[in-house]
């Protein structure tokens, strides 16, 4: 299996109906190394180029006004990259189906998307493909933001001494 990056957007429906834990604990199941995450406002322009493929298509324009949160009030997404074996393809079946009506009712657009007025509110964006995750990467994260798999499998492995949280 090869080691790969994966782009993952929690986007504006999921922040407006509170679902970032539900979709954080999911993907922290597949056993993958977050290697870089953070919050950030989307203009059109991101938006946009993010979504580039499918200009054109009907539904671009509500696609675009879903991400940059204008649907929802929400004016920011939350953004990760996850690292480590067979990464896209285990973030795209945590994520299920395009079309939450179609999608495993396990999956996390199964469970939680909905189709409103012609927009997927499908919770979350995962890359498709070895291709599309490089250039998403590349397009939402400076190369400075994320960690090195090393530095990741370091932090994965090391817990702090004295966190309540954390001892046995
Ligand atoms: P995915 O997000 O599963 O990679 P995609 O890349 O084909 O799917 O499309 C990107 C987003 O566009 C998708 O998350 C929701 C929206 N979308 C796709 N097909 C649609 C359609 N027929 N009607 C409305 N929105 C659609
Ligand atoms: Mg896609």
């Amino acid at each position: 299996m090869a080691d790969e990056a994966t782009l993952v957007l929690i986007k504006p429906d999921a922040i407006a109906r509170g679902l970032t834990g539900a979709v954080l604990t999911r993907l922290d199941q597949l056993g993958l190394r977050v290697v870089g995450a953070k919050a950030l406002r989307v203009s059109r322009r991101l938006a946009t180029e993010h979504y580039q493929a499918l200009r054109g298509r009907p539904f671009f324009e509500g696609l675009v006004t879903h991400l940059t949160g204008q649907l929802h009030g929400v004016d920011y997404v939350l953004a990760f990259v996850y690292a480590g074996p067979d990464a896209i393809a285990k973030v795209r079946q945590a994520a299920g189906a395009t079309d939450p009506e179609q999608a495993d009712p396990a999956s996390l657009r199964g469970a939680f998307g909905r189709n409103t007025a012609g927009v997927m509110e499908n919770i979350l964006h995962a890359s498709s493909d070895a291709r599309e995750a490089e250039r998403e990467i590349a397009l939402w994260f400076r190369p400075d933001e994320l960690l090195s798999p090393q530095q990741a499998a370091k932090r994965a492995t090391t817990q702090p001494a004295g966190v309540p949280c954390c001892r046995a």
